[in-house]
């Protein structure tokens, strides 16, 4: 029985033995250079997952979306994304540092996305004193909205109402593989009308390090430039990315399996009277804590051998991934029944 059942992330997942025998052996170059072959055959079996030209393998999903973002705009002007979204939230602001635009948040609805009107009325009208707006960004699955998946009528009218508009479409698709299992439709339907879209290797696909930038040729070849000058040029990184290769053979199909757990998890958390958690669709279970603190849970879980995250002021979020077994998650509630009845909760 594991000491910690760590909950707090898909990101926390160590690379399996094969993950680790496939980089051992993987064939490298310096791949500032292009030399990289296994670099090469990750970004070609990427692109062609996501039914793109090109892709371009990156350090992680956070320099995957500020490439995004640079590609897509000029400095000054102003891009649409949703107030929930990770862009928005978590990545310190890189967008206006440095890309130099300014965000202007619409309202997530709580499925993830965010209504066409709302786009359409944030699209400033060509005038002298208006920033220029030029991308919008879309998050599948949402992570704050609780591991949501954008349904494909909502893509579809999200993205013809940008393009219509003149704008260009960033799909930030960390967890595109998740969305794609859950709705069984392909990561290439789900991105098709995205002009760039980014997904993880390092979260439910078990790797250690590693994200991708995926688009045309020519936004690529930018894309690449951008990287250099962020410091993302790396060398022989075939190394990462055989277990990017590894990952999409042995574990993309998978996450249903994450999916189901987190639907047991959230079914097992719903008989506690403190907690209200969402009905997860994909992998993040978030929860509402209704007694006792937030604070208070996650010090007595964790003394109790249960990791889990702080979502907001009276929310949690626990999130299933490859390391986590179907007993973990049985003896996870478990182990939250001894801390909530000590607790009186
Ligand atoms: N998300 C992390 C935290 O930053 C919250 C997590 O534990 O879920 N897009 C989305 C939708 C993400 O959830 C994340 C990571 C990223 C981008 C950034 O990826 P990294 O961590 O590789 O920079």
């Amino acid at each position: 029985m594991k000491d910690v059942i760590d909950l707090r992330s898909d990101t926390v997942t160590r690379p399996s033995e094969a993950m680790r025998r496939a980089m051992a052996s993987a064939e490298v170059g310096d791949d500032v250079f292009g030399d990289d072959p296994t670099v090469n055959r990750l970004e070609t079996v990427a692109a062609e997952m996501l039914g793109k030209e090109a892709a371009l393998f990156v350090p992680s999903g956070t320099m995957a979306n500020l490439i995004g973002v640079l590609v897509n705009t000029r400095p000054g002007d102003e891009i649409l994304l949703g107030d929930e979204c990770h862009i928005f939230n978590y990545e310190v602001g890189s967008a206006a540092r440095i890309a130099g635009v300014q965000t202007h948040a619409l309202r997530n609805a709580a499925d993830g996305s965010m209504a066409v009107e709302d786009v359409l009325a944030a699209v400033r009208p060509p005038n002298i004193h208006h920033p220029r707006t030029s991308l919008l960004c879309l998050e599948n699955t949402h992570n704050r909205c609780g591991g949501a998946v954008l349904a494909i009528e909502q893509m579809d009218a999200l993205t013809a109402a940008a393009h219509g508009a003149g704008l260009r479409v960033h799909l930030d698709g960390a967890r595109v593989f998740n969305a794609q299992a859950a709705i069984g439709v392909p990561a290439a339907r789900i991105a098709r009308d995205c002009d760039t879209v980014s997904f993880c290797f390092s979260k439910g696909l078990g790797c250690p390090v590693g994200s991708v930038v995926c688009g045309s040729s020519d936004t690529v070849a930018e894309a690449r430039r951008h990287r250099k000058m962020l410091g993302g040029g790396m060398r022989q990184v075939g190394i990462l990315a055989a277990a990017g290769l590894y990952a999409l053979e042995h574990n993309a199909g998978r996450l249903g399996e994450d999916h189901a757990n987190a639907k047991r998890l959230a079914a097992g958390l719903r008989q506690f009277e403190a907690f209200v958690p969402n009905e997860p669709q994909t992998n993040i279970v978030v929860v509402d804590v209704v007694r006792g603190t937030v604070d208070g849970w996650l010090a007595a879980l964790r003394e109790a051998g249960v990791l889990a995250v702080a979502f907001g002021p009276r929310r949690l979020r626990m999130v299933t991934h490859l390391d986590v077994t179907t007993s973990d998650v049985d003896e996870a509630l478990a182990r939250i029944a001894r801390t909530a009845a000590v607790a009186g909760a």
